[in-house]
Protein backbone atom coordinates (compact mmCIF):
# COMPACT_ATOMS: atom_id res chain seq x y z
CA UNK A 1 0.00 0.00 0.00
CA UNK A 2 2.48 2.56 0.73
CA UNK A 3 4.61 1.39 -2.84
CA UNK A 4 1.61 2.04 -3.60
CA UNK A 5 1.61 5.73 -2.61
CA UNK A 6 4.96 6.46 -3.34
CA UNK A 7 4.70 5.22 -6.86
CA UNK A 8 2.22 7.57 -7.47
CA UNK A 9 3.43 10.51 -5.77
CA UNK A 10 6.67 9.92 -7.86
CA UNK A 11 4.69 9.62 -11.06
CA UNK A 12 2.44 12.99 -10.27
CA UNK A 13 6.46 14.77 -9.98
CA UNK A 14 7.36 13.40 -13.03
CA UNK A 15 4.16 14.65 -14.61
CA UNK A 16 4.77 18.39 -12.96
CA UNK A 17 8.59 18.21 -14.09
CA UNK A 18 7.77 17.11 -17.57
CA UNK A 19 5.12 20.10 -18.04
CA UNK A 20 7.82 22.31 -16.72
CA UNK A 21 10.62 21.01 -18.34
CA UNK A 22 12.04 23.41 -21.28
CA UNK A 23 9.08 25.65 -21.13
CA UNK A 24 8.99 29.36 -21.10
CA UNK A 25 6.75 31.82 -19.66
CA UNK A 26 7.22 35.06 -21.24
CA UNK A 27 4.23 38.09 -21.39
CA UNK A 28 4.58 40.42 -24.68
CA UNK A 29 2.73 43.17 -25.73
CA UNK A 30 0.53 43.11 -28.70
CA UNK A 31 -1.79 45.50 -30.42
CA UNK A 32 -5.02 44.60 -31.46
CA UNK A 33 -8.58 45.92 -30.79
CA UNK A 34 -11.39 43.28 -30.47
CA UNK A 35 -12.23 39.79 -30.26
CA UNK A 36 -11.44 38.65 -33.96
CA UNK A 37 -7.93 39.89 -33.01
CA UNK A 38 -7.79 38.06 -29.99
CA UNK A 39 -8.51 34.73 -32.39
CA UNK A 40 -6.09 36.36 -34.61
CA UNK A 41 -3.40 36.72 -32.74
CA UNK A 42 -3.60 33.58 -30.80
CA UNK A 43 -4.01 31.62 -33.81
CA UNK A 44 -0.89 33.03 -34.89
CA UNK A 45 0.88 32.75 -32.01
CA UNK A 46 -0.03 29.16 -31.84
CA UNK A 47 0.80 28.21 -35.19
CA UNK A 48 4.31 28.34 -34.44
CA UNK A 49 5.66 25.32 -33.28
CA UNK A 50 6.77 24.70 -29.55
CA UNK A 51 4.14 27.25 -28.59
CA UNK A 52 1.97 26.03 -25.85
CA UNK A 53 -0.26 28.38 -24.60
CA UNK A 54 -1.16 31.64 -25.85
CA UNK A 55 -3.49 34.02 -24.61
CA UNK A 56 -4.15 37.68 -25.80
CA UNK A 57 -6.16 39.77 -22.93
CA UNK A 58 -7.70 42.72 -25.54
CA UNK A 59 -8.15 44.92 -22.45
CA UNK A 60 -4.36 45.07 -20.95
CA UNK A 61 -2.53 44.09 -25.05
CA UNK A 62 -0.78 41.47 -23.80
CA UNK A 63 -0.42 38.20 -24.33
CA UNK A 64 0.68 35.40 -21.54
CA UNK A 65 2.67 33.09 -23.73
CA UNK A 66 4.18 29.39 -22.91
CA UNK A 67 6.50 27.68 -25.11
CA UNK A 68 9.55 25.25 -25.09
CA UNK A 69 12.75 27.47 -25.52
CA UNK A 70 14.60 24.79 -27.08
CA UNK A 71 11.99 24.92 -30.50
CA UNK A 72 11.25 28.80 -30.14
CA UNK A 73 11.68 31.86 -28.82
CA UNK A 74 9.87 35.23 -27.91
CA UNK A 75 11.08 36.72 -31.68
CA UNK A 76 9.98 33.71 -33.60
CA UNK A 77 6.43 34.31 -32.30
CA UNK A 78 6.55 37.62 -32.38
CA UNK A 79 7.20 37.95 -36.09
CA UNK A 80 4.66 35.58 -36.54
CA UNK A 81 2.18 37.88 -35.43
CA UNK A 82 3.32 40.72 -37.09
CA UNK A 83 2.94 38.84 -40.32
CA UNK A 84 -0.65 38.15 -39.13
CA UNK A 85 -1.01 42.19 -39.41
CA UNK A 86 0.01 42.92 -35.52
CA UNK A 87 2.10 44.78 -34.25
CA UNK A 88 4.37 43.52 -30.90
CA UNK A 89 6.79 45.49 -29.37
CA UNK A 90 9.87 43.99 -30.93
CA UNK A 91 7.90 43.03 -34.16
CA UNK A 92 5.88 45.83 -36.56
CA UNK A 93 3.61 44.39 -38.66
CA UNK A 94 3.93 45.51 -42.46
CA UNK A 95 1.75 48.36 -43.99
CA UNK A 96 0.76 45.65 -46.11
CA UNK A 97 -0.25 42.84 -43.93
CA UNK A 98 -1.75 46.07 -41.61
CA UNK A 99 -3.83 47.32 -44.20
CA UNK A 100 -5.29 43.48 -44.79
CA UNK A 101 -6.71 43.54 -41.29
CA UNK A 102 -10.73 44.23 -41.24
CA UNK A 103 -11.93 48.03 -40.60
CA UNK A 104 -12.42 47.33 -37.06
CA UNK A 105 -9.00 45.35 -36.67
CA UNK A 106 -6.76 48.31 -37.78
CA UNK A 107 -5.98 49.33 -34.27
CA UNK A 108 -4.45 52.56 -33.72
CA UNK A 109 -0.42 52.49 -34.55
CA UNK A 110 1.85 54.31 -32.79
CA UNK A 111 2.65 57.38 -35.50
CA UNK A 112 6.22 56.55 -36.36
CA UNK A 113 5.83 56.78 -39.87
CA UNK A 114 5.74 60.34 -41.58
CA UNK A 115 5.19 59.57 -44.90
CA UNK A 116 6.47 61.54 -48.02
CA UNK A 117 5.60 60.36 -51.47
CA UNK A 118 4.47 57.38 -50.15
CA UNK A 119 7.53 55.72 -49.25
CA UNK A 120 8.62 54.53 -45.96
CA UNK A 121 10.82 56.53 -44.40
CA UNK A 122 13.66 54.82 -43.01
CA UNK A 123 16.63 56.79 -44.27
CA UNK A 124 14.87 59.89 -43.13
CA UNK A 125 14.91 58.55 -39.50
CA UNK A 126 18.62 57.49 -39.41
CA UNK A 127 19.58 61.39 -40.68
CA UNK A 128 17.20 62.85 -38.55
CA UNK A 129 18.60 61.38 -35.34
CA UNK A 130 20.86 63.26 -33.02
CA UNK A 131 24.31 63.15 -34.02
CA UNK A 132 26.60 61.74 -30.76
CU1 LIG B 1 -10.26 43.02 -34.36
Amino acid sequence: MKTKVLSLAALLMFGVVAVFAGNKVEKVKVYGNCEQCKARIEKAAKAVDGVATANWNKETKMMDLAFDDSKTDVHKVEMAIAKAGHDTEMHKATDEAYNKLPGCCQYERAKTDMKMDGKKDAKMDMKMAPMK
